[in-house]
């Protein structure tokens, strides 16, 4: 393999999905082979997650803008970083996190040390000619026995932080269940998957319609309109798969991301006017597979509510995936406590929350060591960056969520992914 070495890292400041200003890098290597990356940002972020830095001046963008991050980029990593050899990912990330050299990034920015730490690889896997996803299952030594693809969960409800409406769920998936016969497996049909995801999406489309409510689009690309109530929004939900002629069950099941940290206020959850107990708030949960076909429930509890979870994953987690996001914030270190519990079985993967791409492959590696299910997922303040994509299938998970099938920074995501499909897989 030649040595490719970094001859220069910039930064510049780009928009991201929701008018805010991102980070995006450009990185040249020494035969002059180059590549961007640009880093995404979340609304309904966790408490623990890494820093992103941004500026603070309300000059510009409300405070938003990214300037310093750039420059950290401009003048501090680029310099340190040039003539290094870029297949090193581990040593680059090392090198990134000991620059920084804060708990949580808050220096030099994670939206900095992650947009470098992505166009490495990115620049890498074109140096050597191979797709990313292959050079990301080599680079980091992940010893799956196939190829798998992810099942997509897709947010075609928008509420809580994601919109300006009453619906205090942040979000509503479907999750197409849809499997081929190729090359001697059984693997998702992502492109089928896709279809029937964008099919009912404008069946639902046309229910709201009918039933006067609007068809704005919310942060990810899903609907957004003010419901009678949250049951309303799972019932017209449910329409939209029948009269789009799928299966509710077998063909198609409901995710949610109730993003409760945002409702949890002096130990109670705050759900609807009314105070929730653990207890309560898990009956609810309970309640509604009864009635839905509901599979899986992310972020249903507290970031900090470790014995909630322990009583929620006892309780839910042979019948449910209970997916931790702001509760494990892709860290490691939170992984492994809430291992100890054990808390949720599903983990979110966005590299954003940690900041450099070995960290977040090695939380990988430790969620699969634990038997957690892997589910890679963009931010609500996306760019059209499809890099998650080439990460599910290299870390081979179980699922990715990337928003709505609407809205382009959403729509790359599942374009590339069927893309890696044809590759891997041919077509039907
Ligand atoms: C989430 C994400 C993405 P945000 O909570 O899972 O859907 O939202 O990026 O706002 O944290
Ligand atoms: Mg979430």
């Amino acid at each position: 393999m030649i040595k490719h070495t970094i001859h220069n890292l910039t930064a510049r400041e780009i928009l991201d999905s929701r008018g805010q200003p991102t980070l995006e890098v450009k990185i040249e290597l020494g035969g002059g082979i180059q590549a961007v990356a640009a880093v995404p940002s979340g609304t309904s972020t966790g408490a623990h997650e890494a820093a992103e830095l941004r500026d603070t001046d309300s000059a510009r963008y409300g405070g938003q803008g990214v300037l310093r991050a750039v420059q950290a980029v401009n003048d501090i990593i680029g310099p340190q970083l040039k003539g290094a050899a870029v297949m090193d990912q581990t040593a680059i990330d090392a090198q990134l996190i000991e620059l920084d050299g804060t708990p949580n990034k808050s220096r030099l920015g994670a939206n900095a040390l992650l947009a470098v730490s992505l166009a490495c690889a990115r620049v890498t896997s074109l140096a050597w000619h191979i797709p990313l996803y292959r050079y990301l299952r080599q680079v980091y030594k992940l010893e799956m026995p196939s190829w798998t693809l992810p099942q997509l969960m897709m947010n075609f409800i928008n509420g809580a932080k994601h919109a300006d409406t009453n619906l205090p769920i942040q979000e509503i998936m479907v999750i197409p269940r849809l499997q081929r016969k190729a090359k001697g497996q059984v693997v998702t049909d992502v492109a089928e998957s896709v279809r029937v995801g964008a099919e009912i999406f404008h069946h639902l489309g046309q229910i709201l319609k009918n039933n006067n409510l609007d068809t704005d689009l919310g942060f990810e690309g899903g609907y957004a309109p003010n419901f009678q109530n949250t049951e309303q929004a799972f019932d017209l939900f449910i329409q939209a798969v029948k009269s789009a002629g799928f299966k509710l069950g077998s063909q198609v099941a409901m995710g949610l991301d109730m993003a409760a940290s945002e409702f949890y206020k002096s130990g109670k959850y705050q759900w609807q006017g009314q105070a929730y107990s653990v207890s309560a708030l898990v009956n609810l949960y309970a309640d509604w597979m009864q009635k839905y076909p509901l599979t899986v429930v992310e972020d249903g509890l507290d970031q900090d509510d470790w014995d909630g979870w322990k009583t929620m994953t006892e309780t839910l987690g042979s019948r449910l995936l209970l997916v931790g996001d702001d509760l494990f914030v892709t860290n490691s270190k939170r992984l492994a406590q809430g291992a100890r519990y054990p808390a949720a079985n599903a983990i979110i993967i966005k590299p954003n929350q940690v900041g450099t791409l070995t960290e977040t492959i090695n939380t990988v590696k430790l969620a699969q060591k634990f038997g957690y299910q892997i589910v890679v997922s963009h931010r609500s303040g996306e760019t059209t960056d499809d890099f998650i994509a080439d990460l599910a299938v290299a870390v081979a998970a179980e699922y990715i969520k990337a928003g709505s099938v609407a809205r382009g920074e959403r729509v790359a995501k599942y374009n590339r992914l069927m893309a890696i499909e044809l590759e891997l897989f041919g077509s039907r």
